[in-house]
């Protein structure tokens, strides 16, 4: 964190990158980040290698990151590069082939178990509940301002990978960052209704389709739920609209691993299958997630993979069986 705090508080230009189908962590780090680094008084542009989900618009205003095909352009032009919530090749999609040329200014904030060699710097703690929760650390560090907009940033992080301070990640160490927010004003109520009580009805026909698509295993410990291109053809719900649907058979408490696969037949795509895979803990989902070709953390995985999804499927609860015995 040290060699962070001196190389962002040399720099004058900043590009701030998360990864690809970003998420509440991801990018309420980065917008935290640009704000306070603007208010700083750096130049900051943002960048985000995929699509963002509309929910976390609010997160962006007032300028949309940029998309991959201009990273090249705004490293060269930016004097440091911050990596915010992955340090994985596999989650940085088209910026692959460029990040080792940009090397050197690239400084990593992550608290992932895959650390590649991205960044020059990187600050790596898989204590941490989120990415969010280290960004508050070191904007504390700096003394950066942490205005309002800033505050329901990381909030939003902190609050997306604890599942609002549920999941056994949520410590000391988060609670005390996030309390820091609410002293600078953060609404808590409001911000969950935004975040969480804003769905589209499309999205509510997809999570009954969703649902009926349910199949338990292994006694019931293993739920498996599957979205077809159908399912998003006839519901008009949207690719990103599945962030969370696979929590949802964790209701019932026999099941120990459950797993969502979404098949993306988008035309601009390349054909795969996006897996998430959820544990109460029992069963590490992140070594499954290896397995193929994927990563996470131990009750929160994912993975993405061009095969056919129902033989896909057969092959993930055959590897979470092997995995309970
Ligand atoms: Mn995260």
């Amino acid at each position: 964190m040290q060699e962070i705090m001196e190389r962002l508080s040399a720099a004058a230009r900043l590009l701030v990158v998360t990864h690809a189908r970003p998420d509440g962590d991801g990018l309420g780090s980065m917008s935290a980040l640009t704000s306070a680094a603007r208010a700083a008084g750096k130049e900051v542009a943002t960048l985000v290698p995929s699509e963002v989900p509309a929910r976390y618009d609010f997160l962006l205003s007032p300028d949309r990151p940029a998309g991959p095909e201009r990273f090249a352009e705004l490293a060269d032009w930016a004097d440091t590069v911050i990596i915010v919530d992955t340090c994985a090749f596999a989650q940085l999609d088209d910026l692959d082939g460029q990040l080792a040329a940009a090397r050197d200014k690239i400084v990593v904030i992550d608290h992932h178990a895959t650390t590649d060699d991205i960044g020059a710097v990187r600050w790596v703690d898989t204590s941490s509940a989120a990415a969010g929760v280290m960004v508050g650390e070191l904007l504390e560090a700096l003394g950066w301002p942490v205005d309002r907009p800033a505050a329901e940033a990381l909030l939003t992080a902190m609050t997306t990978d604890t599942g609002w301070f549920r999941f056994s990640n949520t410590d000391a160490r988060c609670l005390r960052a996030a309390a820091r927010l609410f002293e600078a004003g953060v609404e808590g109520d409001k911000l969950y209704q935004r975040l969480f009580q804003a769905d589209r009805r499309e999205r509510m026909m997809l999570l009954g389709r969703a649902l009926s698509s349910m199949e338990l295993r292994a006694g019931g410990r293993i739920a498996t739920m599957k979205i077809r291109d159908i399912d998003f053809a006839e519901t008009g719900a949207r690719q990103d609209e599945t962030e969370n649907l696979v929590n949802e058979p964790m209701r019932m408490g026999c099941v120990e691993v459950s797993m969502l696969l979404v098949e993306n037949g988008d035309a601009q795509a390349e054909p795969c299958v996006r897996v998430s895979l959820r544990s109460r803990g029992k069963v590490d989902v992140a070594a499954i997630a290896r397995g193929f070709g994927g990563g996470g953390h131990v009750q929160a995985a994912g993975l993405r993979i061009d095969e056919d999804i129902d033989a896909l499927a057969v092959r993930l609860v055959g590897a979470c069986e092997a995995a309970m015995n």
